[in-house]
């Protein structure tokens, strides 16, 4: 694989991501390898999953989603069978615990993949920003439900809006990540939590996992008007001219001017 690495250890797989000159960036081609190499765990049945990221001298665990390969207007880049999506399903779907271990600043999608893992451990150096707003992106709802179920309504309205980052201290406290550890003790740490998890009954994790993801996806009904609702409103978004604004500013690095149309 091009940006996947695969390490299998028995019942543990170390999966990496690595494009370097990117910053991780979840590129199309990443994430392609990324769900192929879960299917590898399942077809050697793999119980626990750790996914890591090449560290780079930016710090950076990933920057999310490729912008370069954001659509320039009239197309939502988050639908249910955008490569993105598809992984985070994908993610949900595998039969035992998918881990994080992060070093560095997650941004954007790659910040939703996170909050999509089953755990998260990091380090110090470690921070979380969900950008959409900063690029003129409406997000979508399984993605805001990610973080209201994890942090809460407030806390994930601050972070949708203000698209700053939460500093790895603020993220424990939140409940971002299930515990900081020191950065030279964070693998070794997280690899005994996995073999941990090897030592029960696989079949259980896996229901019981299963069972979480339908209880923590649960929320009140939505009228069918409202998800129609939101669909309109973020197809607006996307014939705006601030979500042209947004990605282009990115592009020709400068701040964006938004209009609010
Ligand atoms: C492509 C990149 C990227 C990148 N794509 O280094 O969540 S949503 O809805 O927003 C979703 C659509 C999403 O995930 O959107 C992407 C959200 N990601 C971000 O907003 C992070 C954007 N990147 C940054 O803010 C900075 O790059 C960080 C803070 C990550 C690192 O800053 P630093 O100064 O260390 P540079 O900005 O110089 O980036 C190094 C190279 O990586 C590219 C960037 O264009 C640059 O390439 P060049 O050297 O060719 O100019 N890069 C960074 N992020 N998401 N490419």
């Amino acid at each position: 694989m091009d940006f996947v690495n695969i390490q299998l250890n028995d019942k543990i797989a170390t999966l990496t991501l690595s494009n370097p000159s990117k910053l991780n960036a979840l590129s199309k081609g990443l994430v392609d390898e990324l769900i192929q190499a879960l299917q590898i765990c399942s077809e050697n049945k793999i119980i626990v999953v750790l996914l890591k990221a090449k560290e780079n001298k930016n710090n950076v665990w990933s920057a999310g989603h490729d912008i370069h390969e954001l659509p320039e207007g009239r197309r939502d880049p988050l639908s249910f069978f955008d490569a993105i999506e598809v992984l985070l399903h994908e993610v949900q779907g595998f039969s035992g615990p998918v881990i994080a271990v992060v070093r560095g600043s997650v941004w954007g999608a790659a910040c939703d993949l996170i909050m999509t893992c089953d755990m998260v451990f990091a380090d110090n150096t470690s921070s979380f920003a969900i950008t959409p707003a900063k690029i003129g992106i409406p997000y979508n709802v399984t993605g805001i439900m990610h973080f209201i179920n994890r942090v809460g309504l407030n806390r994930a309205k601050e972070m949708f809006f203000t698209a700053n980052p939460v500093d790895a201290e603020t993220a424990e406290d939140w409940g971002i990540i299930n515990h900081l550890f020191p950065k030279d003790e964070l693998d070794d740490k997280v690899f005994e939590i996995a073999k941990q998890i090897c030592q029960n009954s696989p079949l259980a994790v896996g229901v019981i996992k299963e069972q979480f993801h339908y209880l923590s996806e649960t929320c009140v009904s939505m009228p069918p008007v409202l998800f129609e609702r939101i669909s309109g409103l973020r197809r607006k978004v996307y014939d705006s001219h601030d979500y042209l604004e947004g990605i282009r500013a990115f592009k020709e690095k400068r701040k964006p001017t938004y209009l609010g149309e």
